[in-house]
């Protein structure tokens, strides 16, 4: 099944929306492989955000991120990279719809809780990056209640 890199970042943290944020992708049906807290080396987020490097906000966003802990976590189920980016919504707060995370929880483009992949491709670069170890093996008792294969 598909998987995901999903991050909260350090605004989400302090702000206490960990609980709030696990509970949306565990209540919607998807499976929780790995997670972890954290605080990141600026390499590190310069490399998480490689894509962006050329982008005026880019310093600011490696300070962003690297300004306090993070939860670091991937995501499994159908579908999960779309969905779980929908679940998130909008990257600019003030388009993202009510319902979503960043709708209801964020207001500035720079201060928007949380990251998830963009495609499936960007996602298991992402989940290598992070989750070098691997990640936990394990199948859901509730399974067949969620999916039907
Ligand atoms: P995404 O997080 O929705 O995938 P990206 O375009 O990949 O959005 O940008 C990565 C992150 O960079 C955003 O989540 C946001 O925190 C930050 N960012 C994007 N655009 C701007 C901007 O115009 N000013 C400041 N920060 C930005
Ligand atoms: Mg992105």
């Amino acid at each position: 099944m598909e998987q995901t890199f999903i991050m909260i970042k350090p605004d989400g943290v302090q702000r206490g929306l960990i609980g709030d944020i696990i509970c949306r992708f565990e209540k919607k049906g998807f499976y929780l492989k790995a997670m972890k807290f954290m605080n990141v080396e600026k390499s590190f987020a310069q490399k998480h955000y490689a894509d962006l490097s050329a982008l005026p906000f880019f310093p600011k966003l490696v300070d962003y991120i690297i300004s306090g802990p993070v939860v670091a976590m991937v995501w499994e189920g159908k579908d999960v990279v779309l969905t779980g980016r929908r679940i998130i919504g909008a990257t600019r707060p003030w388009e993202a719809a009510p319902g979503t995370i960043r709708g209801d929880y964020a207001v500035e483009v720079s201060r928007n809780v949380i990251h998830g992949s963009d495609s499936v491709e960007n996602g298991q670069k992402e989940i290598a990056l992070w989750f070098p170890g691997g990640l936990a093996e394990w199948k859901s008792n509730l399974h067949p209640w969620i999916y039907e294969n």
